[in-house]
């Protein structure tokens, strides 16, 4: 598998040489500045690459573009999406052109990621990206106060999110609100509590249906134009994988998945196998999946999470934690030999160490929440010695 590295661009933090250092060769990174739903233009999209491949000496290219975010109004089917169509479509030729040819996006609705502690502790100084179920009942009874938000939850988790509530200073509150928004990667659209209420509402009649009606929609308007420009589109699931706040997520199983990979078959819409979205919810089998769906994959992220049972869950060690990392990334490599056996030359499948611990040197530093340099190292690390392990002992191509 080629291994990459998400690069936040210029102005990361961790440079390009650091990229070289720790092993990986794809460089996996987005036009963040570009606000979604414009186009990523050719001069904007070879500048970038430019600076990838300035120095030949890293080895590094430009392997795959996570994300080109998709526009609300898509994700609604509002009448005044059209535009929106036109744009990405219009994107996606543009990286085709470039020879990028991995794309990644979501279909979350308002939010993407979401956590509620960004550096939970962890023995010996290290710190972890958490989900309290109490903390974002917290945040959805008491500080959005939702209608009828109280439905969503157990009731010890409500008794708990009560307390933390009362016990809550306004900075607690302000760090559970940052913490939440976290993960929305562009500068674009962080929402306060009124921007996120006004959110919520505009999706008040759009369902689970509705919502996979609408990608279907994405789908039909942009996967001939990804086919043409040899771009293969990969869906990233939900995170955590289930509706938050009274949303709807639809890439959070097996079954969404397989409704949105049948709704157009084509190796241009194709899946981010993320085992640590996926994982957060116990029910999700991710060997399992992982075989079903692999003439699908397009890009994997690689990470573990332990779940618990009221909800919550932490983000663990590569090979600790729920999910079975090394029978995955077997799976993976299968799937890589059957495609070189079928004349693929695109055969090898990218994968990155999705987040990492912050640890030793990375801590204090501010690097984007999950994407510290020596936690993910060592994820990245640990996977590429199970991958090679793994492809020597049963013959197949690393
Ligand atoms: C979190 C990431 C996600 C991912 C997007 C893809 O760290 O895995 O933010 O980039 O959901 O569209």
């Amino acid at each position: 598998m080629e291994q990459t590295w998400r690069w936040w661009g210029p102005n990361d933090l961790i440079s390009l040489s650091d990229i070289c250092q720790v092993g990986a060769t794809g460089i996996v990174t987005a036009l963040h500045d570009v606000p979604t739903g414009a186009v990523w233009t050719r001069e904007a999209i070879a500048e970038r690459r430019q600076v990838i491949e300035a120095d030949p000496s890293l080895g590094l290219r430009w392997s795959v573009v996570e994300s080109v975010p998709v526009h609300e109004s898509i994700k609604l089917g509002e009448d005044d999406a059209a535009p929106y169509y036109e744009t990405y479509r219009e994107t996606l030729s543009n990286l085709g052109d470039a020879g990028i040819g991995t794309v990644c996006y979501n279909f979350m609705p308002v939010l993407d990621w979401a956590r509620t502690t960004l550096r939970h502790p962890l023995p010996g100084g290290a710190t972890a990206l958490r989900f309290n179920a109490h903390e974002f009942a917290a945040f959805d009874v008491h500080m959005l106060a939702r209608p009828g938000a109280e439905a969503d939850y157990a009731p010890d988790v409500l008794a708990r999110a009560s307390a933390w509530f009362d016990a809550a200073t306004a900075d607690d509150r302000r760090t559970l609100l940052g913490s939440i928004m976290a993960g929305l990667p562009g500068a674009f659209d962080r929402y306060d509590i009124e921007g996120l209420r006004g959110m919520l509402a505009r999706y008040r009649d759009t369902g689970h249906a509705q919502l996979q009606a609408n990608l279907a929609r994405f789908l039909e308007e942009v996967v001939p134009t990804a086919e043409r420009a040899g771009v293969r589109l990969a869906i990233h699931p939900d995170d955590p994988p289930r509706p938050l706040l009274g949303l709807p997520r639809i890439t959070s199983t097996a079954e969404d998945i397989a409704f949105i990979l049948d709704a157009v078959p084509s190796p241009s819409n194709g899946l981010t196998l993320c085992t640590g979205s996926l994982g957060a919810r116990p029910a999700n089998d991710l060997p399992a999946i992982a075989r079903r769906f692999a003439d699908r994959i397009q890009f994997v992220h690689l990470r573990n999470v332990s779940t618990e049972p009221d909800g919550s869950f932490m983000e663990a060690d590569h090979l600790a934690g729920d999910t079975d990392m090394v029978t995955v990334v077997h799976a993976l490599l299968e799937e890589q030999k059957r495609r070189q056996d079928g004349g693929d030359p695109r055969w090898r499948l990218p994968f990155r160490p999705d987040h990492g611990h912050e640890m030793l040197d990375d801590v204090g530093k501010p690097t984007h929440p999950g994407y510290p340099l020596i936690g993910r190292m060592r994820g990245l690390a640990e996977i590429r010695g199970v991958m090679t392990a793994l492809a020597r002992q049963n013959g197949l191509p690393t």
